[in-house]
């Protein structure tokens, strides 16, 4: 991908005070994009030239559709982000996730998802995902990162609204247990993602694609077919050089070794009496 190359029309960035969104934000406005950044926090940083900060509720939809005016991606971060009870997901991550939907619909728009691999968290390690897998949620966080997929189903079944669903694995500095060496995102590897996911033209016949966020790691087994040649994205980085320092640093939880999304399905879980 060029550097000089930037969008057409403003992204609009949700979650923009986020660990990822802060990350995006000073990327991609380097890269001399025109960002409108919103999240209900503040935004901690100073507002990078090229970008505009709003700060908005998700729950809001009129402020949401307002915000998205002139845009055309909305790179959609904002949310509860970890496992939560129910009735604090479903605003942010149900309501919030329809205002952005309709935002995109009335914009002409392409929805570029943060997913999880959550969404997919109690499918075994030992098994072989591809794209169009059975989702299987581990926790009323993953549940609502399934809807949010599908939510991206209907609007483009129904309104031709594009979307890159990411199924994110884990975006940290630095893989930091044994799971990670398996799931871990760099930071770049991110910023090109989204670059990627926000300029491919066209996104095939489907108008959707999903794609595996995760760096080039080899112990990632657990992850096969995706759309990342529909935009043109490969991964650069690899928590390899990890492999000596984490690969004994798991846990003595059987569930928590067992599926792949680790610590989240063990929480709460009460099937066949519990976790011992
Ligand atoms: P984060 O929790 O740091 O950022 C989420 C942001 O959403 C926060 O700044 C929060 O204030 C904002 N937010 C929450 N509810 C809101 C509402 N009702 N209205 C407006 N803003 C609201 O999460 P992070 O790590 O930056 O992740 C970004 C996205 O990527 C999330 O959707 C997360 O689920 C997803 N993801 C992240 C992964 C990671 O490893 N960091 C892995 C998989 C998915
Ligand atoms: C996620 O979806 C979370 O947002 C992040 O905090 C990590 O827990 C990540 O998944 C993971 O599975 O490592």
């Amino acid at each position: 991908m060029g550097a000089e190359e930037i969008p057409n029309r403003p992204v609009l960035l949700t979650g923009a005070s986020g660990a990822l969104g802060r990350i995006l934000a000073r990327a991609l406005a380097a890269r001399g994009w025109s960002l409108w950044l919103t999240d209900r926090a503040p935004f901690p940083d100073p507002v990078p030239a090229g970008a505009r900060f709003t700060r908005a509720d998700l729950e809001d939809g009129p402020m949401i559709l307002r915000l998205a005016e002139g845009c055309g991606t909305i790179v959609h971060l904002g949310g509860v982000s970890v496992e939560q009870p129910f009735e604090t997901v479903i605003g942010p991550n149900l309501r919030g996730l329809y205002h952005v939907y309709e935002a995109a619909r009335r914009e002409g728009a392409r929805v570029v998802f943060a997913s999880s691999n959550h969404a997919v968290g109690f499918r075994e390690r030992a098994e072989v995902l591809d794209d169009d897998c059975a989702l299987a949620p581990d926790g009323f966080y993953g549940l609502s990162k399934a809807y949010g997929e599908l939510m991206g189903r209907l609007y483009r079944d129904k309104h031709g609204v594009e979307s890159v669903v990411l199924r994110i694995g884990s975006c940290f500095p630095e893989p930091t247990d044994a799971r990670m060496l398996a799931t871990w995102l760099s930071a770049e590897d991110l910023v090109r993602l989204i670059a990627r996911a926000t300029l491919a033209s066209d996104l095939g016949p489907e108008g959707r694609t999903v794609i595996w966020a995760t760096s080039n790691n080899s112990r990632m087994t657990w992850w096969r077919r995706d759309g990342r040649d529909v935009i043109g994205w490969a991964p650069q980085d690899s928590a390899d050089p990890f492999i000596p320092h984490l690969e004994d640093r798991t846990t003595d939880d059987r569930i928590v070794e067992r599926y792949q999304g680790g610590a989240f399905t063990a929480i709460d879980y009460s099937r066949d009496g519990g976790r011992s």
